[in-house]
């Protein structure tokens, strides 16, 4: 799909399309441009409805997205300040409000506002060698695009404190151990599909001590390390189009109207929440799809 950005990618595969960030220079950090090119990215993927699913991951082997761009920040004033952090939170907000399910592939750091890109999508699956953080206040500055309030939501408010206010990263393993991730995609795994979970989180490291780490990202740069994470990120892709077709085969109305509840009824009390659903589940009863298939399941029963 030949959408004339720079930054942003979008590639299309049947009913599901890739978004992917294309600034590896800067480790996929996102600027004001990256920002802008996403929330057109979004909104091309959003109204074809011939887009079932959609994956967001990042361009190279090495980050998924490396936040917001520092080299911006570090010279703006609480009002520009302003403006970028609600420009980006509005393009989160989209992908989060997107009727359809959105998976983030996490191939490598996602960091800052690369984990709250990550969080806004409702599934996570992440490469091994991922490293997951929110390292704002080791440059002085608390999340500010939803890290404060999405991640307190998925992993509870003791692990988001630990990480917010210890501004470290974690493994994949561990990120999955805590629910971040729903599932870790290991390099020795042979096919895409198979069960990818891992144990126990191995190690856990502060951003002052990630040297090891980084130096092991960085022989990824040697010949052979770049074809082992080469074939990694694709089998990330791989496992998330994997992941993305348990969905397509689903009936998309019914998708979207799960997710519509799951994400309303957090805002709301227990109550409010269920007449939602109530609400939710009938109108599905208006569409085609649900009574080709309640009549399929019923006629397989009869053979
Ligand atoms: N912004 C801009 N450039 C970046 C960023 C970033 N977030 N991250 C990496 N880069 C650049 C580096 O400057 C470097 O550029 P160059 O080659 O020109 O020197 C290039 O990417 C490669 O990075 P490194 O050389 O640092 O690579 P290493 O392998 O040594 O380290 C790390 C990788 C550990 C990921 C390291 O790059 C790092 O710590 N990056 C910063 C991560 C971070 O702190 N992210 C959070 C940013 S703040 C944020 O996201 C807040 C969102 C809400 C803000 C709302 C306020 C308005």
């Amino acid at each position: 799909m030949s959408s004339g950005m720079k930054y942003v990618q979008i590639e299309p595969l049947g009913d599901i399309a890739i978004i992917r960030i294309n600034r590896p220079e800067a480790l996929n950090a996102m600027n004001s441009d990256v920002i802008a090119e996403l929330s057109r990215a979004i909104e091309i993927v959003g109204v074809d409805d011939g887009i079932k699913v959609v994956i967001i991951t990042g361009s190279g082997e090495k980050a998924f997205c490396a936040g917001a761009d520092i080299a911006f920040m570090v010279n703006i004033d609480p009002v520009k300040a302003e403006k970028y952090a609600s420009s980006a939170q509005s393009v989160l907000n989209k992908i989060e409000r997107m009727e359809k399910p959105v998976i983030a592939a996490i191939n490598g750091y996602a960091l800052g506002g690369g984990c709250e890109l990550a969080l806004v999508c409702d599934i996570r699956i992440a490469a091994n060698t991922a490293k997951i953080g929110q390292p704002e206040v080791t440059i002085g500055i608390p999340p500010g695009w939803g890290g404060t309030q999405r991640l307190v939501r998925i992993v509870g408010p003791a692990k988001a404190k630990e990480l917010v206010f210890t501004g470290k990263m974690i493994t994949a393993e561990e990120a999955f151990q805590i629910g971040l991730v729903n599932k870790v995609v290991k390099l020795d795994e042979p096919t895409a599909g198979s069960d990818a979970q891992v144990g126990p989180a191995q190690d856990q490291t502060k951003r002052s001590s990630d040297k090891s780490e980084t130096e092991k990202t960085r022989s990824s740069n040697t010949p052979a390390g770049s074809e082992v994470a080469k074939a990694l990120n694709k089998r990330l892709i791989e496992d998330c189009i994997q992941f993305a077709k348990e969905i397509t085969k689903n009936s998309i109305n019914a998708v979207k109207t799960s997710k519509m509840l799951i994400n309303k009824g957090m805002d709301v009390d227990i109550d409010a929440g269920l007449r939602l659903e109530i609400y939710g589940w009938a109108l599905c009863f208006a569409h085609d799809d649900r009574q080709k298939m309640m009549s399929d399941f019923l006629s397989k029963g009869k053979k």
